[in-house]
């Protein structure tokens, strides 16, 4: 290991002086990794150091560099150890397969994470994110040097060990054991260190969609999907209405009075006493005049054979009558295969829930990532989810041609009395990057629900507006 310090300083990947970093805070000591690309036979001087002292103590299928300075030690290690490696994407493509994890793998597989510094563990983290959301285990993570800053603790709290080849006040031993820096610059780096224990990982990374609905359109690789997004940039509206009316017949006013400000309008038919198989006939007609999409809010949950039967048949027709319908995944990913088969040759769009409104609902955590992960795998059906906080999503942003529609809005946060909560269209659209808005009772409720309609658009438009101009 001493040699190994003495080479870093030599390359001088390891720096004395004032510097700021990542984190924020200023450090008397550098260290920066990317120069040993430079070096070949240091690269694999680490490779040998990492597989003899750290890799006997761990077990594991794959390897995984955190990007980018990691991934030539990774791919060191990868070939000397004949262990296949995955590389996580920092940016999702919007073209091909989109996926953030490239490479083979099945789920359930252990990845070790390689990195090169951790400092308060957050890079590892966003790289651990991804992998889980795939499906995938990760218990361990191996660095070259611990800043020893907290980066251990922060780690050990997402349930990933590290090892560490060296620790920096070990670095700084040994350059000062070796007359490399003065015992003054050596006693400064250790206070330093003591006095900054604790960096803590920032909160979870935020990420909200700056592409116009526009652009997303043209990724889109269902057309269902993509004539939503059309209509919204056509119409300026990202607002879809949630027509919870106790007749079919006040749904039909409803929906001829809101008509023109909406993207979308939301129904739950099997309230409608009054229902006849007319109703879609009637409610197209003035979907196409308006040029809004049909949502039918049916929340199928059953496995896919079932789903089929639910879709297609009974009474409501759901097929027939709505251009979008949307599904829980507590059944798997079999419930999408079933609404695919009958809904893409209809060409017709699925909205995932990955996340509810309702105080107290399990859908958070893993459960909102293995929704992401059934998306991706069938992003030619699944045109989005029903989500509330996207933006706060751990692994990073999803496929941007996906679009994200959030319940719970009305003008002032608060809740009913039945667990439903509420966010305005500002904090929905332009803080937690939803791309709809979908309003019930802040609209059907007031007196003039198609004036209610219009400013609902405004703000969630002037929402939409300022996010893309960040
Ligand atoms: O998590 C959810 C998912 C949905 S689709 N929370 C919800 O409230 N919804 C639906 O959105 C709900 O079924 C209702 O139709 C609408 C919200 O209505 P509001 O009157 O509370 O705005």
């Amino acid at each position: 290991m001493e040699s190994l310090i003495l080479q870093l300083h030599e390359i001088e990947a390891v720096k004395f002086g004032t510097f700021k970093l990542k984190s924020g805070i200023t450090s008397p000591i550098y260290i920066d990794l990317r120069l040993i690309v430079s070096y070949p036979s240091l690269l694999n001087h680490i490779s040998t150091v990492l597989s003899s002292s750290i890799l006997p103590s761990v077990s594991f299928d794959l390897l995984c560099g955190v990007p980018y300075t990691a991934l030539p030690i990774a791919t060191a290690l990868s070939l000397s150890t004949s262990t296949p490696m995955l590389m996580r994407r920092k940016e999702i493509k919007s073209y091909g397969t989109s996926k953030s994890i490239e490479g083979a793998f099945r789920p359930g597989q252990t990845v070790l994470i390689i990195e090169d510094l951790v400092t308060s563990g957050t890079s590892v983290m966003e790289t651990s994110a991804p992998l889980r959301a795939a499906g995938l285990k990760v218990t361990d993570a191996v660095v070259i040097i611990d800043r020893e800053q907290g980066g251990r603790e922060n780690l050990e709290v997402d349930g990933i060990r590290l090892h560490a080849v060296m620790k920096l006040s070990e670095v700084v031993d040994v350059l000062v054991r070796n007359g490399k820096v003065s015992e003054e610059m050596g006693a400064m780096v250790r206070a330093f260190l003591d006095e900054n224990r604790r960096v803590a990982a920032p909160a979870a990374r935020v990420s909200v969609p700056k592409a116009s609905y526009w652009e997303r359109a043209g990724m889109a690789k269902n057309p269902m999907g993509k004539r939503l997004l059309e209509v919204m940039e056509q119409k300026e509206s990202n607002l879809c209405v949630a027509a919870d009316v106790a007749t079919a017949k006040e749904l039909l006013a409803l929906a001829e009075k809101v008509g023109p400000e909406i993207c979308l309008l939301k129904t739950h038919v099997d309230i409608l006493p009054d229902f006849t198989p007319d109703f879609g006939h009637q409610l197209r007609e003035i979907a196409d005049r308006h040029s809004f999409l049909i949502f039918e809010d049916r929340k199928f949950a059953d496995i896919g054979n079932t789903v089929t039967m639910q879709y297609e048949g009974g009474i409501f027709r759901i097929l027939d009558l709505a251009d979008i319908v949307n599904a829980h995944i507590i059944s798997g990913p079999g419930i999408v295969d079933g609404l695919k088969l009958k809904g893409l040759p209809r060409g017709r769009g699925l909205l995932l829930l990955a996340e509810m409104s309702s105080a107290g609902n399990l859908a958070t955590g893993d459960y909102t990532s293995a929704a992401v992960k059934i998306a991706e795998d069938h992003s030619d059906f699944v045109i989005g989810f029903i989500s509330v906080n996207p933006a706060s999503w751990q692994g990073g942003p999803v496929n941007p041609s996906l679009i994200h529609a959030t319940p719970g809005v009305q003008m002032v946060t608060g809740g009913d009395s039945l667990g439903q909560q509420y966010n305005t269209p500002y904090s929905v659209i332009h803080d937690r990057g939803s791309d709809i808005i979908i309003v019930g009772r802040g609209i059907i409720k007031a007196a003039e629900p198609s004036e209610a309609a219009k400013q609902y658009r405004l703000q969630g438009w002037e929402a939409y507006k300022a996010r893309c101009a960040k």
